[in-house]
């Protein structure tokens, strides 16, 4: 893969090759979590980035999305491209309305601009809180942008940390939109699931109804990693009853989705086919599995076909 830009060191290419899932996706599945990194060539990284990737264009996407058997993705703008949405409108428009968008603007973004990106797909803006990732934006602004894009039927992805919940609770409660909540709010796993930390995270959701969860990024979020002890033990199995609960407490408001191409993955790097055969895992009927991989993104970035 050549690009313009030297990747940060260490960092880990996306799988080539991944297997075939052996958990045969329910028909019309959504990919609710990925991304693409330029090409850089053609869609240069951002001077505020905190990390260069390597490159991952849309094509790329799309054949890992047909190879695992899913209908559709979701294409959430990565920090390595600040608030240049042009990677990722260019893919959500090359899709042909399999893939809708989730944008990064700031205050200065104008109605057309956002009209435009309503246009090519984009159902949402994210903000992140993750310091490794971005630097600091005001809360005033964040409120703004929420207030304005929730007239275009827009919502909000939250991307946080679990010990930053209590800090950032009145905020997120204040937001006018559906709430999208990245990772689960990324919890320690070596804590019960049943202990404060998680506790807190179920009583947010649970006091918002407008609040939803992806239960994604196992391997981002496991410490006992993608090995199975036995066949019928999962991958990732200390995130097993993190996502379960969240799965089995609010199905109606659960996403899935490989996070491919995994970015700032500096120990391991996820064989794709292995991360869909732990949905089954996390949801372990015909009916959760609906769900959560075709019903509620379908309600949340299709809802004119529902
Ligand atoms: C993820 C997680 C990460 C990165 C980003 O936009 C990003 O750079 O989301 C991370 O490093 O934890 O969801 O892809």
């Amino acid at each position: 893969m050549s690009t313009l830009f030297e990747k940060t060191p260490g960092w880990l290419d996306w799988y080539a090759g991944p297997s075939k899932p052996r958990f045969q996706l329910p028909p019309g599945s959504v990919d609710a979590h990925c991304h693409v990194f330029g090409p850089g060539a053609e869609f240069p990284y951002a001077p505020e980035r905190k990390y260069t990737p390597c490159d991952a264009g849309k094509q790329q996407l799309f054949a890992l999305r047909d190879h695992l058997g899913f209908e559709r993705n979701v294409i959430v703008q990565a920090t390595c491209h600040g608030a240049d949405n042009r990677a990722m409108v260019d893919a959500c428009v090359a899709s042909g309305g399999k893939a809708r968008g989730v944008a990064t603007v700031r205050r200065s973004v104008s109605d057309a601009e956002l009209q435009a990106m309503h246009a090519a797909g984009v159902r949402g803006v994210r903000f992140n809180f993750v310091k490794r990732l971005v630097d600091f934006t005001p809360k005033d602004e964040l409120m703004e942008i929420a207030a304005r894009v929730h007239r275009f039927g827009w919502h909000v992805v939250i991307y946080f940390e679990a010990v930053d919940l209590p800090e950032l609770w009145s905020f997120f409660s204040a937001l006018p939109t559906t709430v999208v909540v990245d990772h689960m709010g990324r919890p320690d796993v070596g804590l019960p699931v049943d202990g404060p930390q998680f506790e807190l995270f179920v009583k947010f959701m649970r006091e918002h109804p407008n609040v939803w969860s992806k239960v994604s990024c196992p391997e981002r979020l496991s410490v006992t990693g993608p090995k199975a002890l036995h066949g019928e033990q999962s991958a990732y199995r200390d995130v097993v009853p993190f996502a379960r609960r969240i799965v089995e407490t609010f199905p109606d408001r659960v996403l899935w989705g490989t996070d491919w191409p995994h970015p700032n993955l500096k120990d391991h790097m996820p064989e794709d086919g292995l991360l869909v055969d732990f949905i089954p895992h996390i949801a372990t009927t015909p009916e959760l599995q609906r769900k959560l991989l075709v019903d509620n993104p379908m309600r949340l970035y299709w809802p004119e076909e529902n």
